[in-house]
């Protein structure tokens, strides 16, 4: 049973400027599906080959598959994470916990915003679900909460493919549209709740 590209919860003009057609056309039609393509070859023919991906990422060590499994999933969890209709601020429970955790929605977004921006390389900023209360936390290359017991809630993908057609150097530009105009609360507080 091989792995599917799920296809993106909007298409592929839908977060035009934020995120133009053309980085979708690469990111989503070329990398993501590039992940998908190599997990489906490393598990062929394995004891993995009818997992579930989300077992195939805990299950799997450091490596080539881990690496290709985990890039599909955060990836597929990244275009949730986004929405044409997106921004704005959390409500209800979720947005208590966020007022819990880091004092307010506002300081959340701050915080969130530097560790995307000083997120050092290639990697992943992600806000998880930690005991009681929330945290935000930095991922490198392919590392995913997922792998260490973690609850994802909301990420952004730093790595340079994400936004370098669209805002080349430029990513502290990239972080500022992802929170202001495409942010999926919705899809966050889903998580929260779940
Ligand atoms: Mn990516």
């Amino acid at each position: 049973m091989a792995i599917d590209l799920p296809a993106l919860p909007y298409s592929d003009t839908a977060l035009d400027p934020h995120i133009s057609e053309r980085t979708i056309s690469f990111h989503y039609g070329k990398h993501h599906a590039a992940y998908v393509n190599n997990l489906n070859g490393l598990i062929e023919g394995t004891d993995h080959a009818d997992s579930s991906l989300e077992d195939i990422v805990r299950a799997a060590g450091p490596g080539g598959l881990f690496n290709n499994a985990a890039q599909v999933w955060n990836h597929t969890f990244y275009w949730n994470c986004m929405s044409p209709d997106g921004g704005g601020d959390p409500s209800g429970d979720l947005a208590a916990a966020i007022e819990s955790s880091f004092g307010s929605v506002d300081a959340f977004k701050e915080q969130f915003k530097a560790d995307s921006v000083g997120n050092f390389g290639s990697g992943w900023t992600w806000l998880v679900r930690e005991g009681d209360g929330l945290a935000i936390v930095k991922t490198d290359d392919a590392d995913t909460p997922l792998a260490h017991g973690q609850t994802a809630l909301l990420t952004i993908d730093v790595w340079e493919h994400a936004y370098y057609l669209d805002y080349q150097n430029a990513r502290p530009a990239y972080v500022d549209a992802f929170i202001e105009h495409l942010l999926n609360w919705e899809f966050v507080a889903a998580n929260f709740a779940a």
